[in-house]
């Protein structure tokens, strides 16, 4: 990729816009610029240092063990408790009143503040619960819930007894829960009978009674279904095996012992998709995770847990609800907002709504929902008061400069630095990140990696690029909170990461990467998503953020169709914002006016050979556009039966673009 054209890149690298940290937060930064060079000093030490911010039961007596790469050994010899480092050493040091999680259900008026005291006695009790049905260290449990406190508790239980836990996106079908729990043979699931999802109750409990006979059909016997009573629709009930979570839970003793863990035993297993066949079963451990989801969590949010309020949109079926929801924000002792709803229900402003209320003054979320702000207007936003917010992070795809300059502009009142931050399942905490009380950032860069985290730009044969150029994106060094194999299959995991540039012993993240003419780093998306028309290598993003910079387009989607004249041909999908569709101006004027707007942004070889203005975009349940499907559809190829499909916005999407 060393020879990726480089003018077609000058529309995300011309951008100029450069924001300071404040004054204020600079002054009284958790993090500072000398971190950088201690940090590479001795990374070792500057780990250790990170490590001390938890509570170990057993000091370690090896820092890291690489001795059997890419296998990793970290705090060897350490032993400690996640759930304790979460929950009761901030009761034991007299924090016990402090709000762990002001919990926000749906139904506007369900809402519950849970104290770390409340906290400790709901862990305990659910960890007494869990024993009874059974559970022991080293068994794994499936967590299969919505957005409730008992999901976290459930979580949390799970670590007291180092039983790993593997949640399950509770929007995921049956099939898909009885292939992880098969995967991981699942002793026992914890769910609940529904959600809410915009104002109307959404079964769970039955896609777990279908995963449990598929999995038992196969061989696999789920012992035991812990449900918690959401919603109080009714649900099947089979006595040997269904628990209510308020007849044992709740009825459980609030005293447990807790026990302290090799710091290498198993904290979690996350499935995520991979390019191809089953979904892997990333394998996060104990220490070491818990140092990184900490140390980031401080360093990259500025948090000051007396004072901050801190909210992370992001599902706990999700990496980013493991590390910044759950490990990194608990461990640090800090007050968070835990929402069970959509953004936009029961009103389009909800989520401004609870800022203002709860004072939030960390806000972390997804560039998607960013975007689909931006479609709706300013007004929304405006209308309510978001003074108190100070850092605003970014997660899970390249943010668009024009995204990410809105953002700072209407949500951040232009004061607040925006953290782009790029990490992986796999990497179990953000590796690339400006830290907001250092970093001149930049809109649409993640700038450099953070402090202990080595990363490189590299060509083919693993060499790093100059700056100006493009490639893969590699890690340098081991880091504390990677993935330790794929669940059951460590040739896989050696394959799918560390082959790549196996010479080198770089960690391969499959993401494509610029360094700019000052080094810093624009992650550019997944290397699949790169394409070549004519022999050139464009950026899907790229074009995406050219089309989006457009005043009429909310957002894009751009991928490679198969061309019999060019290799590949750029194809996009457009969401106007309401404002341009309430001007009531002609599809075809307006595809006209993109396709000249990206010429004059990017260049005529970027120029796309069809945009298509789509209502909807189909995406996955963490927010990642389904490019796959755009690409069937761009290619016009006979998308077949459609109904298996398990998203009913694809469904909806295809529907729109056969139309
Ligand atoms: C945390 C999370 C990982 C993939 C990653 C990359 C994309 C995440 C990004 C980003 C550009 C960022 N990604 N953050 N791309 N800028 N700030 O999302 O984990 O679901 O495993 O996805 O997401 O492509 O490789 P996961």
């Amino acid at each position: 990729m060393s020879d990726q054209t480089d003018e077609t890149l000058a529309n995300l690298l011309s951008e100029d816009r450069r924001f300071e940290p404040p004054a204020e937060l600079a002054a009284h930064a958790n993090l500072t610029a000398d971190a950088y060079a201690a940090a590479e000093k001795d990374r070792e030490g500057f780990w250790a240092e990170q490590a001390e911010r938890l509570t170990w039961a057993t000091k370690w007596d090896q820092v890291l063990d690489w001795s059997d790469a890419p296998f990793a050994k970290w705090f060897v010899g350490g032993t400690i408790n996640a759930a304790y480092n979460c929950v009761d050493r901030h009761v034991e040091a007299g924090r016990g009143d402090k709000v762990a999680i002001h919990w926000v259900g749906e139904p506007a008026d369900d809402k519950r503040s849970i104290t770390y005291a409340e906290l400790q006695d709901l862990v305990s009790q659910a960890a007494n619960a869990l024993t009874d049905l059974g559970v022991a260290t080293g068994d794994r449990v499936a967590i299969y819930m919505p957005m409730i406190p008992e999901a976290v508790v459930a979580m949390l239980a799970c670590a007291r007894l180092g039983a790993p836990h593997t949640v399950v996106f509770g929007g995921f079908s049956a099939d898909a829960l009885a292939s992880r729990l098969e995967d991981c043979q699942a002793k026992v699931v914890v769910t609940s009978d529904g959600g809410y999802r915009r104002g109307a109750p959404s079964a769970l409990k039955p896609a777990v009674d279908e995963a449990r006979t598929k999995t038992a059909s196969n061989g696999h016997r789920v012992e035991k279904v812990l449900v918690v009573r959401r919603t109080g629709q009714d649900v099947a009930w089979d006595d040997s095996v269904d628990v209510w979570w308020h007849e044992s839970v709740e009825k459980a003793s609030t005293q447990h012992t807790h026990e302290a863990f090799d710091s290498e035993h198993p904290l979690y297993v996350m499935y995520t998709s991979g390019t191809t066949g089953k979904p892997k079963g990333i394998l996060h451990t104990t220490g070491g995770y818990l140092t990184g989801s900490a140390y980031t969590h401080w360093a990259i949010f500025d948090l000051k847990p007396e004072t901050d309020v801190y909210w992370c949109t992001a599902d706990i079926g999700w990496v980013t609800g493991h590390s910044y929801i759950v490990y990194g924000p608990l461990a640090n002792g800090a007050t968070q907002v835990l929402y069970e709803g959509t953004p936009d229900s029961p009103e389009r402003g909800r989520w401004w709504q609870i800022i203002e209320e709860y004072g939030v003054t960390l806000f972390y979320t997804a560039p998607t929902a960013i975007r689909s702000f931006m479609k709706q207007g300013r007004e929304i936003p405006d209308a309510r008061d978001l003074s108190s917010l100070r850092v605003l992070g970014s997660v899970g795809e390249p943010i668009n400069p024009e995204a990410y300059v809105w953002y700072r502009h209407v949500i951040g009142g232009d004061e607040t630095p925006v953290v782009d931050t790029w990490w992986q399942t796999e990497t179990g905490s953000v590796m690339i990140s400006p830290l907001p009380g250092v970093t001149a950032g930049k809109p649409g860069s993640a700038m450099t990696p953070i402090p202990g985290v080595g990363a490189e730009v590299v060509d083919d044969e693993g060499r790093p690029v100059p700056n100006g150029s493009g490639g893969y994106l590699v890690l340098t060094q081991p880091w504390p909170s990677m993935l330790r194999t794929i669940w059951g299959d460590d040739e896989r995991f050696k394959d799918t990461y560390w082959s790549r540039f196996a010479k080198q012993g770089y960690y391969f993240a499959g993401d494509g990467a610029k360094k700019d003419a000052d080094g810093d780093i624009w992650v550019l998306g997944r290397v699949d998503d790169v394409m070549n028309v004519s022999g050139h290598r464009l950026s899907t993003t790229e074009i995406e953020s050219a089309l989006v910079s457009h005043p009429k387009v909310a957002e894009s989607a751009v991928v490679g169709a198969t061309d019999a004249d060019t290799g590949q041909a750029v194809c996009a999908f457009v969401i106007l914002r309401d404002s341009a569709i309430a001007e009531g101006e002609a599809d075809e004027e307006i595809v006209k006016e993109l396709r000249a707007h990206v010429r004059k942004e990017i260049g005529p070889i970027a120029t796309p050979r069809e945009i298509m203005i789509v209502p909807e975009l189909p995406k996955t349940r963490s927010g990642k556009i389904m490019r796959r499907l755009l690409r069937d559809v761009a290619e016009k190829r006979d998308l077949g039966d459609t109904s298996t499909l398990a998203d009913p916005a694809a469904i909806e999407f295809l529907k729109s673009v056969s139309s």
